[in-house]
Order: structure tokens, then sequence, then C-alpha cells
């Protein structure tokens, strides 16, 4: 699938560097079955790129501008090769310092964002990012959206396991799923999202024509999508959701925002070794009766990907190989 989607990327004009990186972010979002940011993107990519709003060639600039600091112009490129050119000083300052922040502006993301993290929970360093994207949220008590669908990750190192990933929108679910079930014909849950005049809508086509998303939770939802907002653009000086304007550009549907990220070096807390800590708790949580962690399902569907292959209907590879050769 790698290969495949390497060709698409090649084939739409990504340099061989941006087109690795993607093709591998979302071969890895089809394995794992975070289906919002799979295959299913593929075309956005290519019409996003064929539009000339995202350049699929940047060569990302990288500043170092404190002991603790990286600040990356990704140049109009895509967030995850930017992340890539800049993750060996990040990890050299979170080594010095304890910790390191990462701000990336200029840059487009349009995946999920835990296979940007999970590679440092597995070098034992707790790692966080957000995101913000276009304006399709409404924030709580407002009538029209300003937020994007602003999602929020953690990794956290485990003992004898893989690590701890969540990863959320913080919307009431990603705009992804919205046009999955737009396209499955599929109505939302109640109370998810609004239509163009504020009212409460269960219409996906009518969210995406005219509508909007409303944030998770209430007013506390709410509250960490400005937090998303403040440090995927204020700080790193990417622009904010309800700033995308991609209006001259047909077909363009990668947002042009910046992406926060911060590692820490947990075991430069109490000196006790956090990842033995973890487990004491997450033991707590599964004696209290839970029955699964985040990210446990996705790395199940992993497992049985790894084994028997990624699933993908005969339409869906026939759209992907005919794209591979256009
Ligand atoms: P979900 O609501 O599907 O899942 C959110 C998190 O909760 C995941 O870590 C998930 O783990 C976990 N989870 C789900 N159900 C349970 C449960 N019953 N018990 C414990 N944990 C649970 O994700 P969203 O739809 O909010 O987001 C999907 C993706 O979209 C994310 O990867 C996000 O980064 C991406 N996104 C990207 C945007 C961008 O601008 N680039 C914008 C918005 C979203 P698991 O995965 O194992 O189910
Ligand atoms: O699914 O909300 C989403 C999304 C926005 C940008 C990329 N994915």
């Amino acid at each position: 699938m790698t290969e495949l989607l390497e060709r698409i990327f090649l084939g739409a004009g990504a340099s061989k560097a941006v087109a690795s990186i993607l093709a591998n972010n979302c071969a890895a979002c089809e394995r794992d079955g975070s289906l919002s940011h799979g295959v299913f993107r593929m075309p956005g990519y290519v019409s996003s790129i064929a539009s000339g709003w995202v350049d699929p060639k940047a060569d990302p600039r990288i500043e170092d501008v404190g002991p603790a600091m990286v600040r990356v112009d990704a140049m109009n490129g895509f967030a995850q090769p930017a992340l890539a050119a800049a993750s060996a000083l990040l990890i050299d300052k979170a080594a010095a310092t304890g910790a390191a922040i990462l701000a990336i502006r200029n840059s487009h993301h349009f995946s999920a964002l835990w296979p940007d993290i999970e590679p440092f929970a597995e070098r034992g360093l707790l790692a966080i990012s957000a995101v913000n994207s276009f304006a399709c949220a409404v924030p709580y008590g407002a009538s029209k959206p300003v937020f994007g669908t602003n999602p929020i990750a953690y990794a956290a190192p485990r003992l004898g396991h893989p690590p701890l990933v969540a990863d959320l929108a913080t919307s009431s679910m990603a705009n992804g799923d919205v046009q999955i079930a737009a396209r499955e014909c599929r109505a939302l849950p109640r109370g998810y999202a609004v239509d163009g005049d504020g009212n409460p809508t269960t219409d996906p086509q009518v969210v995406l024509d005219s509508g909007a998303l409303l944030t998770f939770g209430g007013h506390k939802g709410s509250a960490i999508s400005l937090l998303i907002e403040l440090l995927g653009a204020a700080l790193t000086g990417g622009q904010f959701s309800y700033e995308v304007d991609w209006s001259a550009y047909p077909g363009a549907q990668t947002p042009h925002t910046g992406q926060f990220l911060i590692l820490l070096d947990p075991d430069r807390g109490r000196g006790i070794e956090f990842a033995a800590r973890t487990e004491q708790l997450i033991e707590q949580m599964f004696f209290a009766g839970l029955s699964r962690l985040p990210g446990s399902r996705r790395y199940e569907r992993r497992a049985e990907t790894m084994r028997d292959g990624i699933p993908i209907d005969a339409q869906e590879l026939g759209r992907l190989e005919r794209m591979a050769h256009d």
C-alpha cells in the first residue's frame, strides 16, 4: 500500500522525500483503522496539490531559537516532512534540557496526529501535539464556525507495552468522518452539528455545504479547542483556522495552519521511572472495570492487518490504481 500511495504522490508532483513520508503516514492510518485519515484522503491530497495551494516539494527551514525551542517554516509544504526534518534536533534538546518545543508554521496537516508522536514515546519521551485546521466548528455559545476540528494527541511510554496514545478531534467528530457519513448516506448523531442558521442538524451534507460541527463537551471542549488555536497558530506563527482562505484555489482541501509539539523527558520528573508509574495507573483503571485504553483499538487493528493484510474493497483499490497511473 505504501508503494502504491507513493506512486500517487510522485505523480501528483511531490518530491521523493515528501512522497515517501506522506505515503507511509497515510498507509499507516489505513493499516491502523484510522479510516478518517487513510486512503479516503488521497483524492484530497492530490486535488490540493493540483490546485497549487500546497507545495509538495517544499524544503522546510529549521531555526534553532533557544535551548528548548525549534521553529520550522514548512515553506507552504506538508507538516510531516517539517517534523521529520526537525526531529533529531528536537530529541537532542529534550535530552539536554528535559523538554523541547517545536513550532511549525506555514504548514499543511491533513492526517491523524498519532503517527507524529508515537515514535517519540517509543524512545521513552512523553510527546504532546496539537494542530488547528479550517473553520468548521462553532465555539461554545457562538453561532458561526471559528475553530477547526483541532485535534490534540499525547503519547506516553509504557513498561513492556507499546506507548499509550490518545488522539482526538476537539470537535464533536472529525470532518473526515462527516465526509465518510455523507458518502455512505448515514445521519450524524444528534447534538453534533448545526446548519447554516445555527439550527441542529444530523445531515452530513448540510454540515459540509453550509453548516458546522460543535465542539465536544460543551464549554470545556470549546476551551481546549481555543487553546489549540493559540498553540497551533498564535504561538507558531501559523494562520488561525478562520483565516484559512482557499477560495482562490478550487480543489484545495489541506488546512494551511501550524503545528505545536512538545517533548518531555519524563524521568526528569520525580526521578521515579515514569513508565512504571504509568503501569500502576493503568492497572488500577482495569481493576476499576476499564475494558480498553485509548489507542488499543488501533494496536489491535495493526496486529490484524500486519498478519492478514490491509482490507480494501475492489472499487477503492481501482480508484487508487487509476490515480497512480494518471
Ligand atoms: P476518536 O473519537 O475515534 O478517538 C479519540 C481517541 O479516543 C482515540 O485515541 C481512541 O483510541 C480513543 N477511544 C475511542 N473510544 C474509546 C473508548 N471506548 N475507550 C477508550 N478510548 C477510546 O477520534 P476522532 O474522531 O476525534 O479523531 C480521529 C482522527 O482525526 C485523529 O487521529 C485526529 O488526529 C484526526 N484529526 C486530524 C485533524 C487535522 O487537522 N489534521 C483534524 C481533526 C481530526 P483508538 O484510536 O484506539 O480508537
Ligand atoms: O478530519 O477534521 C478532520 C480534518 C481536518 C483536516 C484534516 N483532517
